[in-house]
């Protein structure tokens, strides 16, 4: 069975923060399309495939992508039509020998994965299929469990929190619709204790609050007795930080604003197995910075039985830097980002390789997305039984919760939450006695 690529078109569209980014559409033959939009970061890893942009300060304050656009429609369009719209792999291979650079730099990676991404999309509608059944087949049968952000810090908000990302995860809950509810429930209560805190409740890019607190514990301090009042316990619903820790990391140290602390690398792993101790803290994304790779085994050495340990801009979805943490035994997670990497084949080699290896993968979007719900199918077709995709609320985030309810709805796939995950979850809460 064949079905040819008969037309490839590109152009600029609005993400959620009002920037520029490229949508694709795919054409087959048979005259049936596929869309993709791509995400993009704020806080980069170093070794994250390349986004072309502009850097043109009249348009879009240089962020615009009309040469990333141009690619597509000029040069990559070429040589695509007329190949065959199933052979993902093949297609994937003439993108990145066209590209020919180690972190797509030249064709740029947002014109590179728009392709492979809606290339992907009109297959599955060529088919007639689910898009996640068309990238997991049979196999495609677990729903992940959301890590949902409630408290946005970092780069992510113009609040005094350093940690980027304060997620709950609903470990209780039965199914995904039940897990949404009980984040929403949590959520909901702690807007009510900010508002009796007189603390603002307007949220960061990705959804959750942005208050200015004390400190990073108090952040967390706050969710869990948001958890308590929604009638919950830290039986039911667990903690994950993305601490993105590359972003105060200068001279060797871990600079934290609101503990007013100046921590080396062995301190800064004492603060995180801390928190671990004294909260139901189940994941750690970015605890060490991408370029502390000593802090990084010392980190996985003491937390490795604890929690998940996940690199994201340690890894960049890139399989090399995966085989090299798994090498040297650095983290038991790894954070997956399509456009980190640049294709679907790339990103499913990432996959395998954590797979063997027996790392969690845990696909997520981006602080700056769009209403494209690719990683919702994306996550049940490669069976990774976890997510990060933001807080409750901004339909870019919302919507892929939607598209996961849908899938749950059509599938009955099976829901594990995240303790048969980690079987060695605790749940200390020693610090916080707000539920008594
Ligand atoms: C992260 C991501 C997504 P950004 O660090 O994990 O939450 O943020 O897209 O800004 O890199
Ligand atoms: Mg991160």
């Amino acid at each position: 069975m064949e079905n040819k690529i008969k037309d490839i078109k590109a152009w600029q569209i609005l993400n959620s923060s009002g920037l520029p980014t490229v949508r694709v559409e795919v054409e087959a033959d048979s005259g049936v399309k596929g869309f993709a939009n791509v995400p993009n970061g704020t806080s980069k890893g170093k070794f994250e495939a390349h986004e072309l942009k502009d850097n043109n300060q009249s348009l879009f304050m240089g962020q615009s992508v009309q040469k990333a656009v141009d690619n597509v429609n000029n040069i990559i369009k070429k040589e695509l039509v007329q190949k065959d719209v199933f052979n993902q792999k093949g297609i994937d291979n003439i993108l990145i020998e066209l590209d020919n650079t180690d972190n797509k730099s030249k064709l740029g990676a947002n014109a590179v994965l728009g392709v492979s991404m809606a290339v992907c999309a009109c297959a599955s509608n060529c088919l007639n299929i689910p898009l996640y059944k068309y990238i997991g087949g049979m196999s495609a049968n677990i729903m992940p469990t959301p890590m949902i952000n409630i408290i946005n810090g970092g780069v992510h908000a113009q609040n005094n929190l350093d940690f980027q990302e304060f997620m709950i995860t609903p470990a209780g809950a039965l199914n995904f619709f039940e897990a949404m509810m009980i984040s929403s429930n949590v959520f909901y209560s702690l807007k009510n204790i900010l508002e009796k805190e007189d603390k603002i409740t307007s949220v960061g890019l990705e959804g959750g609050f942005a208050p200015d607190l004390k400190s990073n514990r108090e952040a967390i301090d706050l969710i869990i007795k948001a958890i308590y009042e929604a009638g919950y316990t830290s039986d039911d619903v667990k903690i994950c930080l993305d601490i993105a820790s590359s972003e105060f990391y200068e001279d060797e140290k871990y600079k934290l604003k609101g503990e007013k602390l100046e921590l080396d690398r062995k301190g800064m792993c004492e603060y995180l197995s801390e928190l671990t101790e004294d909260y139901p803290v189940i994941s750690i994304e970015d605890g060490m910075a991408q370029d502390d790779y000593t802090g990084w085994r010392i980190l996985t050495d003491e937390l490795k039985d604890k929690c998940l340990i996940v690199g994201d801009d340690l890894f960049t979805t890139n399989p090399k830097l995966l085989k090299e943490g798994i090498n040297n035994n650095i983290a038991n997670a790894i954070l997956i980002k399509l456009n980190q990497i640049g294709t679907i084949t790339e990103t499913m080699e990432t996959i395998e390789i954590a797979k063997n290896a027996n790392y969690k993968y845990i696909i997520s979007h981006r602080s700056n997305e769009t209403e494209d719900v690719f990683i919702a199918d994306f996550a049940v077709g490669v069976n990774s039984g976890l997510i990060k995709t933001g807080s409750v609320t901004r339909s870019e985030r919302v919507a892929k919760y939607n598209r996961l309810i849908e899938i749950e709805n059509e599938l009955r796939g099976k829901y594990l939450g995240i303790n048969s995950y980690f079987k060695n979850a605790k749940n200390n809460c020693k610090r916080c006695n707000c539920h008594g």
